[in-house]
């Protein structure tokens, strides 16, 4: 079998690794910081998902050879004036830790009638600490009154995308592959490197 191109994501959230493998199929061997043990942790100290993205894309590829794609990504509350934003993976006051995260939204969402929102992803690919491509994608939704079902990771129990009655996480792995703000950003860059404009 050829060698596949190789494309390292600048992320250690394994559901986002796992995300961008299933979205990509075969076509690129992908792998993530976590396979480069030495590899400094990067801070994300912008207040954008592209300052973000940037920090993370330019922080790796100046560090390691070949591809390097970082995404970042939350969800916007309109009731809440955009929040959790580009704060969503400690919004409960412990990064990473997504039951508190959820609770604080519930707890920040009672009675509020106002509930649409989105996810939105921005990723950036570098090569050797020059950035080549922005990529970007969104979903529209409303916050559930409650969270359910199991599939996805973070928010995803607490958010119903348009089009459907179930959230995210009741919806399951195939449907957000199909509609995620993930999804739509990989797409966007398989469409740039299927038509030849990014030579991997
Ligand atoms: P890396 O920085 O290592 O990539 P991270 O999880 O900290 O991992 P972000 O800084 O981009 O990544 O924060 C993303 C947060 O936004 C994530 O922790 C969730 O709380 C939320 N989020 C992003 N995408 C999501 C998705 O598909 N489903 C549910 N929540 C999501």
């Amino acid at each position: 079998m050829p060698t596949r191109p190789r494309l390292i994501l600048a992320t250690r959230n394994a559901h986002k690794t796992e995300e961008i493998r299933h979205i990509l199929g075969d076509r690129l061997e992908v792998l993530d910081v976590t396979s480069f043990p030495d590899l400094p942790e990067i801070e994300e100290t912008g207040s954008t998902f592209l300052e973000n993205a940037r920090l993370k894309a330019l922080g790796i590829s100046r560090r390691i050879k070949g591809w390097v794609l970082a995404d970042d990504s939350g969800l916007e509350v309109d009731a809440l004036g955009g929040a959790p934003g580009v704060w969503s993976s400690s919004y409960g006051g412990e990064e990473g830790n997504h039951t508190k995260n959820n609770e604080r939204l519930m707890q920040e969402m009672t009675e509020k009638a106002e509930r649409s929102a989105r996810f939105r992803c921005t990723l950036v690919l570098a090569k050797e600490g020059v950035e080549k491509a922005v990529f970007t994608g969104t979903v529209e939704g409303l916050v559930a009154e409650s969270p359910s079902g199991n599939g996805g990771f973070g928010y995803d129990p607490l958010f119903i995308p348009e089009g459907h009655t179930a959230t995210m996480a009741d919806l399951g792995a195939e449907v957000k592959s199909t509609l995620s703000h993930r999804a739509r950003a990989i797409r966007a860059f398989v469409v740039e490197v299927e038509g030849g404009f990014i030579n991997l």
